[in-house]
């Protein structure tokens, strides 16, 4: 045994050593090949998918201004490539970059480790290097896997047992690749040395047959499990309300308002599948509504464990219309939405709870580890914050942070955590999730407003004039909106009509007739609230504190 390995050995010094370029290759195939394999398993069995926990790490412990300038390069991307909407596309943008980076990772070690074994030729064809590349990356992401995941159906050993063993196949079949190309006998005279690049190359081809077969395979088998896993995942979430989804509640409390939305003008309520949805992981956390309770600790005298059950039945409930809307909304952007909000006033709660005399903050934590501080002076000013638990009537859906979440009116949604797991009562402030990583503190809403639809379509006559609708919306936070007002070109700005809102906490839908004038025009929009403040006209991103600045659109007509 020993002869055979020192022949081979020699051999393989005497042959030209497997180059980087091919160290690169090999190192793509396998890691494809990897990846396959645990998205196959994870849509098999639930162990956990390795890309997505990779991603969200880096997201927990990347320097926020670095990890924010990723999110807002794909946002550009999407935004300028016009793929569809925002919040969709970017988990997809985010879900590729998670797998790029495994891939990367994958292909950067199996060519350091061809350049390592290139420089020792003492090696013998053991398999212990492979072993050691293995364990070398499969560890630490495990890890890291353990230290994010929350998804997985399995638990911490299986699953970690799972990633590290993946990682020593992958592993050794790198090393295994390497030595057999190594071993391919090098030719003595010339004409043989192409028939020596054709061993390896023919040798490539297999190895390439044979990982594109596994990623083929594992990518198929986990897409089709996958697919046909949706829609219970999404009825148990949404549980019955993407049925009433489609239309909007009969019985809205502005029904009988007379200005009427412009046609093209977005739904006044958006129905609960169109809701944005944005938060920091792959995937949502799924939280079992049955056994689920919220504890309320901390400087409290009576500590409470609520059930839903007890959240529904022992509080008066609260309903609100709300608009809610992300901080890294852009000006016209799509993550903002409506809805019908149900809860409990959060004074209810700590009433129940009474507070210690030196309780001064609740610290609100959801099951994706994140977390933000509440002040109880705002509370005990405001019984209009309320943890939520329906939207529009039905459990709140699992995107959407059921079984709970909080709402806090005229702050951005990142004060506002979902998923809720646990409410403690403490002394001291603490940075939140967002705020650790540089935006805004208080995180008060924009005042905004958006041109939805000019309406060439819906053109009326009077007096020898024709008109065209202009319609969109405006939104203020809970200060509501007192004018709006549009500017076509160089003219006037002009007062548009404002139809009652639902609340005066969701936007505003105004529309503005404008005189018909042939050919390529700019159209501008801007809003004062209901205090009298107008909207900041200057340009600003959405870092730190949200976007600000005019809409405008430029239409041929
Ligand atoms: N637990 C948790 N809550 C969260 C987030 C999150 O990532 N995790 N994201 C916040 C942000 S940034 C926004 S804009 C809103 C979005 O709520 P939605 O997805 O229901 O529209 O949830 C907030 N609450
Ligand atoms: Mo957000």
């Amino acid at each position: 045994m020993d002869t055979v390995k020192n022949t081979r050995a020699t051999v393989t010094r005497r042959s030209r050593p497997p180059g980087l370029a091919v160290g690169f290759l090999v190192g793509l195939l396998t890691t494809m090949a990897l990846v396959a394999v645990f998205y196959a398993a994870d849509a098999l069995v639930g162990t956990p998918f390795v890309p997505f926990d990779v991603l969200d790490w880096m997201a927990r412990n990347l320097p926020g201004g670095l990890l924010t300038f990723g999110i807002d390069t794909v946002v550009n991307t999407i935004i300028a490539l016009n793929l569809g909407e925002t919040d969709v596309a970017a988990k997809v943008a985010e879900q590729i970059i998670g797998i790029s980076g495994m891939i990367a990772t994958g292909v950067i070690a199996s060519i350091v480790f061809f350049y390592i074994k290139n420089q020792n030729d003492e090696d013998s064809g053991s398999p212990l290097p492979g072993v050691i590349l293995g364990l070398v990356v499969g560890v630490p992401v495990a890890l890291l896997s353990l230290s994010v995941n929350f998804t997985a159906l399995t638990g911490p050993v299986i699953s970690t047992a799972w990633i590290v063993l993946g990682f020593l196949v992958w592993g050794a079949a790198i090393n295994w690749i390497y030595n057999d190309l190594a071993a391919i006998p090098p030719k003595a005279d010339e004409s043989d040395a192409s028939a020596e690049k054709i061993d390896r190359r023919n040798f490539l081809i297999r190895v390439g047959g044979a990982t594109a077969t596994i990623t083929v395979v594992g990518a198929g088998l986990g897409a089709i499990l996958n697919n046909s896993e949706q829609p219970s995942i999404t009825s148990v979430a949404d549980s019955g309300a993407a049925d009433s989804a489609a239309q909007p509640p009969a019985n809205l409390p502005n029904s009988s308002a007379g200005v009427r939305p412009v046609p093209g003008t977005r739904p006044e309520f958006t129905p609960v599948s169109d809701h944005y949805r944005i938060d920091i992981s792959s995937r949502p956390p799924v939280i079992d509504g049955a056994t689920y309770s919220l504890p309320v600790s901390g400087l409290v005298d009576n500590p409470l464990s609520l059930s839903l059950d007890d959240l529904r039945n022992n509080y008066e409930p609260m309903t609100q219309y709300i608009t809610l809307a992300c901080i890294s909304n852009r000006v016209g952007g799509d993550l903002i939405s409506t809805q019908k909000w149900t809860g409990v006033s959060m004074q209810a709660l700590l009433a129940e709870a009474g507070l210690q005399e030196n309780a001064r903050y609740l610290r609100i934590f959801g099951a994706d580890s994140f977390d933000e501080t509440v002040d109880i002076e705002l509370i005990n000013q405001d019984e209009r914050i309320m943890l939520t638990y329906a939207w529009d009537d039905e459990p709140l859906p699992q995107r959407n942070g059921f079984p709970l979440r909080i709402y806090i009116p005229d702050r951005f949604g990142m004060k506002q955590p979902k998923w809720i797991t646990e409410i403690e009562v403490v002394a001291d402030y603490e940075d939140g999730y967002w705020v650790r990583r540089g935006w805004d503190k208080e995180a008060i809403m924009v005042t905004t407003s958006v041109i939805d639809v000019v309406a060439v379509d819906e053109t009326h006559e009077e007096d020898g004039t024709t008109y065209v609708p202009i319609g969109g919306i405006a939104h203020a936070g809970d200060r509501s909106i007192s004018k709006v007002e549009v500017k076509v070109d160089d003219g006037e700005w002009m007062e548009a009509q404002l139809r009652t809102p639902l609340s005066d906490k969701t936007w505003v839908i105004w529309r503005y007739e404008w005189p018909f004038a042939d050919g390529s025009h700019t159209f501008a929009v801007r809003a004062v609230d209901g205090q009298g403040d107008p909207q900041i006209e200057t340009a600003r991103g959405v870092r730190p504190s949200g976007a600000t600045g005019i809409f405008s659109v430029r239409e041929t007509i």
